[in-house]
């Protein structure tokens, strides 16, 4: 039985640790050692990881934050943006239109009717592109430019009841030469 292999190797391997710890705990204090030196170099040792990872930290925080799609929080439309009504309730998305063409770029305007939900804008690999709430009485903007053509996803993300998980619906892009992946940027406004 793997079991009862699996518990006489984990207290052999638990009397090892306990072994070891006795051990160091009983010759402990037999000798006194200088740590002067040691400390030193440990301390010098310390100092050093200390300043490469503040440095390190600040780096990787600048560079991954550059990146965030929130180029449009002002509230900017990209001239020519296809404008699509979004209304979310239990449980299905109503769209003004459920197409576009690859390249265009589409601004969701996303309300709800009923309770919160969060509309999730996925590409036809099932990528998450954005996201933006989805609440009754507001409208909130997303902006994407779709470059890949196929069948896009629109899920919802916020758990707004028992059918939650088929709130699902469709958006085709069809076809445009060029370009594979998406240009994000989000905006949202009325909140
Ligand atoms: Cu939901």
């Amino acid at each position: 039985m793997i079991q009862g292999t699996i518990f006489l190797v984990t207290i052999v391997l638990m009397a090892v640790v306990v072994g070891v710890f006795v051990f160091i705990a009983i010759n402990a204090g037999k000798e006194s050692v200088d740590y002067g030196p040691v400390q030193a170099k440990a301390f010098g040792i310390r100092t050093g990881l200390f300043w490469v990872i503040v440095v390190a930290g600040v780096l990787i925080t600048v560079i991954t934050t550059l990146d965030l799609p929130y180029a449009a929080t002002r509230g900017d439309v990209a001239e020519g943006a296809v404008k699509v009504q979004v209304d979310g309730r239990q449980w299905l998305w109503t769209l003004s239109q459920d197409s576009a063409t690859a390249d265009d770029t589409v601004v969701f305007e996303v309300t709800a009717g009923d309770v919160n939900h969060g509309l999730g804008v996925y590409d036809p690999n099932m990528r998450l592109l954005g996201q933006t709430q989805a609440m009754p009485g507001y409208v909130n903007s997303l902006q994407l430019t779709l470059r890949e053509p196929g069948t896009y996803k629109l899920l919802c993300l916020e758990y707004c009841g028992t059918a939650h998980h088929a709130m699902m619906s469709n958006f085709e892009v069809t076809a445009h030469p060029d370009h594979a992946s998406a240009t994000i940027t989000q905006g949202r406004d009325g909140a």
